[in-house]
């Protein structure tokens, strides 16, 4: 018998058919952030990182162009497994010398994307408005700026925006996920906490005004709890976008590192899903803060995965990458942040739920303890390992990786 047909034994023992876990995880669909590529610098020439957001580290072989960035997303892409959909930011416009501004985009400055995705395969783009590196962020803010030719500057990105989303939509027959996130606020203590938030409120009541299709278009909103260099006080709070999103029938998108350390999205996840039908998130790891670590196959991962699945929210819950290390090598990092959420999924469809809530119901604690103690000895390797080789891939995606430094990112100076 080989490891796998062991492993399917033994979950087969403990109710779980690991032919259906895998089935089903090949076409949970993530969406891949190109941002990971090229430190979040983006193409359009905005200018450099802003927003109180920050990549650390000096790796060599950044993506610097298109061309640069298309490669390494075809090599990274080729060694993760399941369904992917490509993540853009609109900073990442191919405007060809174009002199032509943030608010004034047009889906033909991302049909390079577009066709770069179909070449790939990909099931979709989703799409961000780029709210940060920006000579237009006046004085930190955006949407909620006093300034009311700002605002409208952002408001109109934003429009444009959801027009080249549609243009995603209709390209790919797929949804495109717009997610709103700005990174307004105050590095120390506000003499008003309000009018910035109802500024923020109008400029969003404007941008959904526009009349874009909700059949093709999801709009989300981020929020956050602080940024570099705006430590006291964030204009777009939890607080503030999940009633704007409750009352407005748009959607919140959770970044796991937008909450105080001892904050869990795992928690919330099932809170929001008993009031909205789809909810997106960014999966990311923050080390102490936001700092947008790699993924990695951790607890918090591991629950925000079971969230998912016991929840029935496959379908719901549209999952999202957002993190950037600058300090290894950008494709292993893509590569293990992306291959940590399959792993977390797998792991989570391979649970038996249904017994374990029957234990909470019955209020058998004692045994609730002791069997998902158990689910963690489980022969869960040879079930991802089986899942990779069924995609084509194997374990080892560094020697792919680092055989492509070698040859073409040691070029990059
Ligand atoms: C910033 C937010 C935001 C960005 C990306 C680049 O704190 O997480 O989602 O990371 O849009
Ligand atoms: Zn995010």
């Amino acid at each position: 018998m080989t490891a796998y047909e062991l492993a399917a034994k033994e979950y087969a023992s403990a109710g779980i058919d690991t032919e259906a876990a895998i089935n089903c995880l090949k076409d949970i669909p993530i969406s891949i952030h190109c941002w990971q590529g090229d430190d979040v610098v983006g193409l359009d020439g905005g200018g450099s990182l802003s927003g109180g957001i920050q990549t650390t580290g000096n790796y060599p072989g950044r993506a610097r162009n298109f061309e640069e960035l298309k490669a390494d997303i075809k090599e990274a892409f080729s060694l993760m497994p399941g369904k992917k959909r490509l993540n853009l930011h609109a900073s990442y416009a191919i405007l060809n010398g174009e002199q032509v501004d943030r608010n004034a985009y047009r889906p033909e400055h991302f049909k390079p994307w577009v066709d770069f995705a179909k070449e790939l395969g990909l099931e979709g783009i989703d799409f961000n408005p780029t709210m940060f590196s920006h000579k237009n962020v006046k004085d930190g803010l955006t949407l909620s700026s006093p300034d009311e030719n700002i605002r409208k500057f952002w408001v109109d990105h934003c429009i444009a925006c959801l027009k080249i989303a549609e243009y995603f939509a209709d390209e790919f027959n797929s949804h495109c996920l717009v997610n709103i996130w700005i990174p307004d606020g105050f590095k120390d203590v506000p003499a008003d906490r309000l009018t910035p938030r109802l500024r923020l409120k109008g400029s969003l009541d404007k941008i959904l005004a526009c009349g874009y299709d909700k059949n093709k278009v999801v709009v989300a909103v981020e929020s956050k709890v602080f940024g570099i260099g705006v430590e006291s006080y964030t204009v777009g709070s939890n607080e503030f976008y999940q009633n704007y999103a409750a009352k407005n029938d748009i959607c919140c998108l959770l970044d796991n590192g937008h909450y105080h350390p001892l904050e869990y999205v795992s928690d919330k996840i099932p809170a929001l899903l008993a009031f909205y039908d789809k909810l997106a998130l960014h999966v990311t790891r923050g080390v102490r803060w936001d700092s947008d670590h790699v993924v990695l196959f951790e607890d918090e991962l591991k629950e925000i995965a079971k969230e998912i699945v016991r929840n029935n929210a496959i379908d719901k819950v549209m999952i999202g990458l957002d993190y950037f290390d600058a300090s290894i090598n950008r494709l292993s990092a893509w590569v293990t942040g992306q291959r940590a959420m399959q792993k977390a999924l797998l792991y989570a469809l391979l649970i038996p739920h249904g017994k374990l809530r029957k234990l909470q119901d019955d209020s058998d604690f004692t045994e609730l303890m002791v069997a998902q103690e158990e689910v963690k000895d489980m022969p869960f390797g040879a079930v991802w390992k089986e899942y990779l080789s069924r995609e084509g891939l194997e374990e080892d995606y560094l020697s792919p990786i680092r055989a492509y430094e070698k040859n073409i990112l040691k070029e990059r100076k």
